[in-house]
């Protein structure tokens, strides 16, 4: 397996605001060259804030240009390094950017998850095809706080009633949920290359989100193609792959919560109490009041 050479990194980092936003080090450490990244206009950016449904995204995407060519890159090579995450530096493996300059394919994946004020420019100026997936607050404060308690490279999580203070907060790594899905929701009514996705719609429909998706990116699949898909890309198929699961990081440490952790729509409902949940719905109606992106909290 190629690019797994790092061990367990065992003091976690601190979070501190850079460019109006809050990162650890390990996303400002290569900051400059992540900005002057030059996009070609074939790439395709893959843009969520964390724990939207990157790597479910990721994996689709890299299964319909590629899959079936190289069958050796589906067992060998991790989702990690087929699309590089652009502002990474975790010291033991190449930079995102690294990654990305080196990548073999066409077009190349890469994934980020700083705002869209702070995405690279070039991405804007070669009108590079934007996937953007974003999920509702509530299953994407819980699924983040799951992820902060396993991953020693993220910030310490607290309390879950801490954790969801601070993600009303914004001052989780990449900021506000609520910047962040509303920025790129502003982005997509001027630049028409952004393909603006909700992980809802994709666990309700995936065959119908493959069959939009593709029409964006203008390939033409075949049902069986889709089909293929589809199959490979079910919760239990990535989490049962070890090229999809992230099982190979070490920083992750699944006896505290796995990476491929539930996958549902409503999983919140196991998380808030009554009050805990009026508190938020009180916070989002006044941080989202203006505008006119909608989400789901739960599907039939
Ligand atoms: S990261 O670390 O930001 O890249 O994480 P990300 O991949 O964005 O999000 C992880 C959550 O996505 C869920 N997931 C899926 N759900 C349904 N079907 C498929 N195939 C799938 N793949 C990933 C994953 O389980 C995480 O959500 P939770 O709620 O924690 O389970």
């Amino acid at each position: 397996m190629e690019g797994l050479n790092f061990s367990l990194i065992t003091t976690r980092p601190e979070l501190f605001e850079y460019e109006g936003i809050f990162l650890t080090h390990y996303f400002t450490d290569n900051w400059e060259n992540v900005q002057k990244f030059q996009a070609r206009p074939d790439d395709i950016l893959i843009a969520t804030y964390p724990k939207a449904g990157t790597t479910w995204i990721s994996y689709i995407l890299d299964l319909l240009y590629f899959g079936g060519a190289e069958p050796e890159r589906q067992t060998s090579v991790p989702i990690y390094m087929r699309v590089p995450f652009l502002e990474s530096n975790f010291h033991k493996i190449p930079t995102g950017v690294d990654l990305a300059n080196n990548l073999p394919t066409t077009p190349r994946l890469i994934k980020t998850h700083l705002p869209v004020q702070l995405v690279p420019k070039s991405f804007w100026e070669q009108n590079c095809k934007v996937v953007y997936v974003a999920r509702n607050a509530k299953d994407n404060a819980v699924s983040y706080f799951h992820f902060e308690r396993m991953n020693q490279s993220q910030p310490t999580p607290g309390d879950w009633n801490d954790y969801i203070q601070k993600f009303m907060d914004g001052k989780k790594v990449f900021g506000s949920w609520y910047d962040h899905v509303h920025g790129f929701w502003e982005k997509k009514q001027t630049y028409f290359n952004l393909h603006y996705m909700f992980f809802e719609d994709m666990v309700e429909n995936t065959d119908h989100e493959l069959e939009r998706l593709s029409s964006f990116l203008n390939l033409s699949t075949s049902k069986e193609e889709r089909e293929k898909v589809l199959n490979n890309v079910h919760f239990d198929a990535m989490r049962q792959n070890k090229m999809t699961n992230y099982s190979t990081i070490p920083n992750m440490i699944f006896s505290i919560s796995p990476f491929m952790r539930k996958g549902k729509v409503g999983d919140w409902k196991n998380h808030f109490t009554v009050a805990q949940n009026e508190q938020f719905d009180k916070h989002y109606k006044v941080k989202m009041k203006n505008t006119t992106l909608k989400f789901r909290t739960e599907i039939s």
